[in-house]
């Protein structure tokens, strides 16, 4: 089976190269009756658009969505639901160089190694640019999750190298730039990301993802955990090298004394446990951080092979992010947002008759 899907009942499917005509994808199994226009994928989808500063790539895309089917006067229908958004500012000349060498910490050389054959252009399907579908995808789970839960998706940028927040404030996150929480700090990154982008080099971030108002119950033991499937979906995005979830790695170092988050009448004292306890969640806060390789993309210069097998040194010219991390907000409350929502229909049918069960804290 090949695996450009994700989701059980509610499943996301996704095609189309970087530099392809095109790109889309088919969301099957989406419930009725939720109203949704192609002018609501606008907002998600400029969050994570290239060319929105000069911070990110400067390829400039329309990312203009056609609703091709599923949807019928506004409302979808039941049917699979395809979306499609024409690819019109790939400039493929700048992979000429390149087409027949291998990036030093790019899938290039995975890719040429299980398939034989790849699309060199802006990374083919291994660019960024997939994550395009899964944003707009998600912008339907994360409305069907608001209305029908009061559930909010939200992430934010929590280190950029070793660039950490001095202080946390959502409603900074969303005026600056970098998805950064601290507002006084922003033209200090402004400035370090000057000089990451002027070196040449790159640099790696961590992103954080919180769901709000999740009820307890979501999640299949064993092998369709939340966290399972949260972690899975977060590490199929380009650049990530790393997923933890509520504590995380800081488990490690926790008493038990520590990490359990205590209970009371009044709700948990404390939410290590990322929201989920045994796979399910808990009624809490999803937590969940997620860390971004800097961009393997580099001009400057690093020794490699061609596929001849035969040393040389790549340079890589073109449009590419300095911190790919800083795009990834979207993307990271997009797969979130689906997991949840699949999971949410998949207890609905299994569960759907346990009804309310006490005590809920
Ligand atoms: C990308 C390389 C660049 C980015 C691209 C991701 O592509 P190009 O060389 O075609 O400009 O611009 O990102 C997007 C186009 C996008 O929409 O996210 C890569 O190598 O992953």
């Amino acid at each position: 089976m090949s695996m450009n899907s994700i989701g059980r009942i509610l499943v996301l499917t996704t095609f189309g190269e970087s530099h392809g005509p095109a790109i889309g994808c088919v969301l099957d199994g989406c419930p009725p009756g939720i109203e949704i226009s192609p002018e609501e994928f606008r907002h998600d989808l400029d969050r994570r658009a290239t060319g929105k500063s000069r911070h990110t790539s400067q390829r400039h895309e329309e990312d203009a969505v056609e609703i091709l089917s599923g949807v019928f006067e506004g409302k979808t229908t039941g049917a699979p639901i395809a979306l499609l958004i024409r690819n019109t500012d790939a400039r493929s000349k700048d992979y000429a160089n390149i087409a027949q060498q291998f990036r030093p910490g790019h899938a290039d050389y995975t890719y040429w190694q299980k398939y034989g054959i790849r699309d060199p252009r802006g990374g083919g399907r291994s660019s960024a640019r997939e994550t395009t579908m899964r944003v707009a995808a998600a912008v339907i789970a994360k409305k069907w999750l608001l209305q029908k839960y009061g559930i909010q998706v939200r992430g934010y940028v929590a280190q950029v190298g070793d660039f950490k927040p001095k202080a946390f404030d959502w409603n900074a996150v969303e005026d600056n730039p970098f998805f950064w929480p601290c507002a006084e700090q922003v033209a200090e990154l402004e400035q370090f990301m000057d000089a990451v982008r002027k070196s040449g080099d790159s640099v790696g971030a961590r992103l954080n993802v919180v769901a709000d108002n999740v009820p307890a119950g979501w999640g299949e033991p064993i092998y369709g955990k939340l966290d399972a499937e949260l972690a899975s979906a977060m590490m199929s995005i380009n650049a990530v090298k790393g997923v933890e979830i509520g504590a995380g790695f800081e488990s490690v170092t926790q008493k038990g004394s520590e990490h359990r988050d205590l209970m009371t009448p009044e709700g948990f004292l404390g939410n290590n446990a990322g929201g989920i306890l045994g796979g399910i969640s808990s009624g809490q806060a999803v937590t969940c951080s997620v860390a971004f390789k800097p961009t393997s993309s580099l001009r400057l210069p690093g020794t490699s092979v061609d596929v001849n097998g035969s040393p040389i040194e790549v340079v890589t010219t073109g449009r590419h992010d300095p911190c790919v991390g800083l795009r990834a907000t979207p993307i990271c409350e997009a797969m979130m947002a689906l997991v949840l929502m699949d999971q949410a229909l998949r207890h609905r049918a299994q569960c759907g008759d346990v009804g309310e069960i006490s005590p809920k804290l």
